[in-house]
């Protein structure tokens, strides 16, 4: 345990569920939340690696890219730069996943999904936003309600650091009013829709409305 802890997030990357054991990986699929499958896997403060993919390609400046598109007037493309010169905004949420862990009190820092979306023009007749990622698997929604709140930003930094590969950079969702996996890692694509597309989680049963208590129907 302790060296696995030292090896840190390059190597849960690598081989997130092997690390921790398929005996132990078995008997938290049997036993537990599969949204927090990662519960065998523990993380420096307190935070837990997750990834329903097996391995994710690393974007940087380099080779990063936002795409918006769907039932927007100007659909287009955001590098890693274009959002770091848009205004930025700073939330202390809390971090919550459906199996119990959580991490409270964690600022994230960004730029607001209603800016990206005012600036996109939104159409009249859209409903909803649908969220795509680059580890080719993981999807997520909001309806256009949820996604203009000014909690919900396209988050470049976490703890007041750029967000690491692990945690989903270079860019995530923070949905902060909402459980953990509303806040999709690796962000890649943002699509606005006439209709809420369930996504990856949800269409195993878990709520496209994730609100964490207290926030309940508050959109
Ligand atoms: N792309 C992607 N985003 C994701 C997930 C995932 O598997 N893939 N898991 C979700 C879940 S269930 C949780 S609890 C958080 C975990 O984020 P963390 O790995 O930064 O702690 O990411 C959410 N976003
Ligand atoms: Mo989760």
């Amino acid at each position: 345990m302790l060296s696995m802890l030292g090896a840190g997030a390059a190597g849960l990357v690598a081989a997130p569920y092997v690390q921790g054991g398929w005996g132990k990986v078995l008997e938290a699929v049997s036993q537990k939340d599969p949204t927090g499958l990662t519960g065998v896997l523990p993380n420096p403060g307190g935070f837990r690696y997750f990834s329903v993919a097996g391995s994710v390609p690393r974007k940087d400046d380099t080779n990063y890219q936002l795409t918006i598109d769907g039932l927007v007037d100007r659909p287009g493309t955001y590098t890693l730069d274009a959002l770091r010169e848009l205004p930025q905004t700073r939330i202390v949420g809390d971090v919550r996943c459906t199996d119990g862990w959580g991490v409270p009190g964690t600022p994230f820092e960004g730029v607001l999904l209603s800016h990206l979306l005012d600036a996109a023009g939104v159409r009249p007749g859209a409903q909803a936003v649908r969220f795509t990622c680059f580890d080719g698997v993981y999807s997520e929604s909001l309806t256009l309600a949820q996604a203009r709140r000014s909690d919900v930003l396209v988050a470049l930094k976490m703890q007041d650091k750029p967000l690491t590969h692990a945690h989903g950079g270079p860019v995530r969702l923070y949905a902060a009013p909402m459980y953990f996996y509303k806040s999709a890692k690796w962000l890649s694509g943002i699509s606005v829709t006439d209709k809420v597309i369930p996504g990856y989680w949800e269409e195993y049963g878990y709520d496209v409305d994730g609100w964490l208590d207290g926030h309940h129907g508050s959109a």
